[in-house]
């Protein structure tokens, strides 16, 4: 298993301001980065890769969808503009060398239309997911799609749909990210969520219930890394968390108290944790 870390727990932002992080997390101990990627065109990707491989460290992109975009949405325009900019984070994912462009990259964090999905939107994303995969074809990045709890999306919540919505997008690069934090949530029995998520896994997000440091809350994490140790899983497990004394992140990720000493203890409490647990 390979660790990982989000750097969210910095900042919103990633650019060459925050590149001498990377040294500080390889010398922590972890084996790789997940880098938030919001505007693919201006992302200095080609530094990234170079600090990268300087320092030894495997890099994932994390992103979001822009407001006003959304895979299924009923304008074929909005479906156009959302699907270059899969397409341009793709891009920048197999320039820098990450081999994992994950999150919840159908609709916006936030949006909440106050109805259920519509069955043509549900078709729309599909559609758009396997337009994508046309442009997936030779590339080595695999796009693993983010269920998130029901006050952040309304479009994808479980595991269960993510793996319907996967299976017919039918393409072996569209896959899932599995959250701890969302699917606590959100699913009736984690472990059984994560092993029904089976080949379609392409991601794991290790976050305590709170979003404090891993190992401090009620996440079923030895169960939980037991069963990805005997589905084989062979990905990443990355911390994530959020800059809770940060302005901008932590209004984002609606982080409204101190979740643990420091932000550098979720990371480097929260390693050590997972190391031990998944040792075990
Ligand atoms: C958001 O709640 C989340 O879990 C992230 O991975 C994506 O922004
Ligand atoms: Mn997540």
């Amino acid at each position: 298993m390979r660790f990982g870390v989000n750097t969210f727990l910095w900042g919103m932002e990633f650019g060459p301001a925050e590149m001498d992080l990377l040294p500080k997390l390889r010398a922590a101990g972890f084996d790789g980065v997940e880098l938030p990627v919001f505007d693919p065109a201006s992302f200095p990707a080609a530094q990234a890769r170079r600090v990268a491989e300087e320092n030894g460290l495997g890099l994932t992109y994390c992103s979001v969808m822009q407001p006003g975009l959304h895979a299924g949405h009923e304008n074929p325009a909005v479906r156009e503009e959302t699907l270059s900019y899969l397409k341009s984070l793709v891009e920048s994912a197999a320039e820098s060398g990450a081999t994992v462009l994950a999150g919840p990259l159908y609709s916006p964090v936030g949006y909440l239309p106050g109805r259920r999905r519509t069955v043509d939107e549900w078709q729309w994303a599909v559609d758009t997911y396997r337009r994508l995969g046309e442009t997936l074809g030779s590339s080595k990045v695999q796009v693993a799609v983010e269920p998130l709890n029901r006050f952040e999306t309304y479009f994808l919540n479980t595991m269960a749909d993510g793996v319907q919505f996967c299976a017919q997008v039918a393409h072996p690069n569209v896959g899932l990210l599995f959250d701890t934090f969302h699917s606590n949530i959100e699913e009736k029995d984690t472990v059984a969520a994560l092993r029904h998520t089976g080949r379609f896994l392409k991601h794991f997000h290790a976050s305590e219930n709170d979003r404090g440091t891993p190992g401090t809350g009620h996440v079923a994490w030895a169960p939980l890394a037991n069963e990805l140790k005997t589905s084989g899983y062979n990905g990443w497990v990355t911390i994530e968390s959020f800059g809770f004394s940060v302005g901008r992140i932590a209004a984002a990720a609606s982080i409204w108290r101190d979740l643990a000493p420091s932000v550098d203890e979720i990371a480097i409490g929260g390693l050590k944790f997972l190391k031990e647990t998944f040792a075990a």
